[in-house]
């Protein structure tokens, strides 16, 4: 049995490259959580634990990850087979509630001690990589529409993005929809528009937003509506031709079946964190695709780590119609790998050496660790 010696959970704060606002809150920098796994055989295996805004997204703040994980995973996992991920997690499952984020964290770092031992990409243990490359969309989260779509131009002559998502649901929704509409006319025929509008609507207001956004050639909605009115999400669904997408109620399986029986969205983003994991997002995706609900692959805005396990976990799924997000470590100024993620042909090349198949730059982690 290999065991599990050390665990460390690190907490660094790196700045983002501009502010990004999104409508619960405006980031600047990121906290991102890296959890460590020192294994008795001298393989030490990396997962993300990173959120938006502290508490302001999500239940689990990277503080309370730090805690939870020293305090309550830490006795758990020393006891398990580290060779053996899924029976750990089940462990775990079994004397730890919710806590998906640090679950995640810790499931992946499994897989990359794992993957690192065998000589095999994390992406082997779920199914195999289907492709080497994913299409990864940009956020234009200035908040100014000038800025946005000179942001926008760059990305395409770079030919890094050719998707992008607009952050809404901060002003009326007349002027958000006006926001968007400008841009969605400066890329017509050129890059797809879509919408993130976080929960901030009202029923009223999202069918307000719904047909000025249609009628602007924007592709597809994203949460809407706050994460409890599923009758409201499948209203929209059934009421309007653009997409709409569930984000914030998928906590994993349980409630990505409950949200598909109720039809409240035709494409779910699949999250690793959110989900509680890499085997729970694959079951997440597995109830889509029973339901006929397109896939979408989201973030958290994690770095370099967790846009690498979400690429591996990503890459083994069925096509990704609406591609993906994992463009984390672009958004933030400094990407803490000796070599980093490889972003070309408007998206990410899915790394193929053992493991996560990236090296974490330990001198530069240590500038922005917190203290
Ligand atoms: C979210 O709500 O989808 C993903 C991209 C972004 O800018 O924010 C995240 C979270
Ligand atoms: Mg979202």
């Amino acid at each position: 049995m290999t065991s599990i010696k050390h665990i460390e959970v690190v907490i660094a704060d790196v700045p983002t490259i501009r502010p990004h606002v999104l409508a619960m809150t405006t980031i600047h920098s990121q906290a991102v959580v890296l959890v460590f796994l020192h294994r008795s055989d001298g393989v030490v295996g990396v997962g993300e634990a990173t959120t938006i805004g502290g508490l302001a997204y999500g239940e689990e703040s990277p503080e309370s990850v730090k805690v939870n994980i020293e305090t309550y995973f830490a006795p758990i996992l020393k006891a398990c087979d580290a060779d053996n991920p899924a029976a750990a997690m089940a462990k775990l499952d079994k004397h730890i509630v919710g806590n998906r984020f640090a679950k995640n964290a810790v499931e992946t770092a499994l897989y990359d001690a794992l993957g690192q031992k065998e000589s095999k990409p994390v992406s082997d243990y779920f199914g195999g990589a289907r492709t080497d490359h994913l299409e990864v969309l940009w956020v234009l989260a200035s908040g100014d529409t000038a800025a946005d779509i000179e942001e926008g131009e760059k990305m395409l002559a770079e030919r890094r993005h050719r998707h992008f998502k607009l952050k809404v649901g901060k002003r009326e929704v007349i002027d958000d929809c006006a926001h968007v509409g400008a841009i969605a006319r400066a890329f017509e025929g050129r890059a797809s528009i879509r919408v993130d509008v976080n929960q901030a609507w009202t029923r009223e207001q999202a069918h307000e937003g719904a047909a000025l956004l249609q009628d602007a050639g924007v592709s597809l909605i994203e949460q809407p509506l706050v994460k409890a009115d599923l009758e409201g999400m499948a209203m929209l669904t059934r009421d309007f031709d653009i997409a709409i997408m569930a984000d914030e109620p998928l906590n994993g399986p349980d409630t990505a079946k409950i949200i598909a029986k109720a039809h409240a969205g035709d494409v779910f983003s699949l999250k690793i964190a959110q989900s509680g994991g890499l085997a729970r997002c694959a079951e997440v995706a597995a109830i889509a695709q029973e339901y006929g609900i397109a896939l979408y692959g989201g973030t958290m805005l994690e770095g370099a780590v967790g846009t690498a396990a979400s690429a591996h976990l990503f890459a083994c799924l069925p096509k990704f119609k609406w591609h993906s997000e994992i463009f984390g470590p672009l958004l933030q100024s400094e990407e803490i790998l000796e070599d980093p993620l490889q972003y070309r042909d408007f998206g990410i090349v899915i790394p193929t050496a053992p493991g996560l198949g990236i090296k974490i730059d330990h001198d530069k982690l240590k500038r922005f660790a917190r203290h």
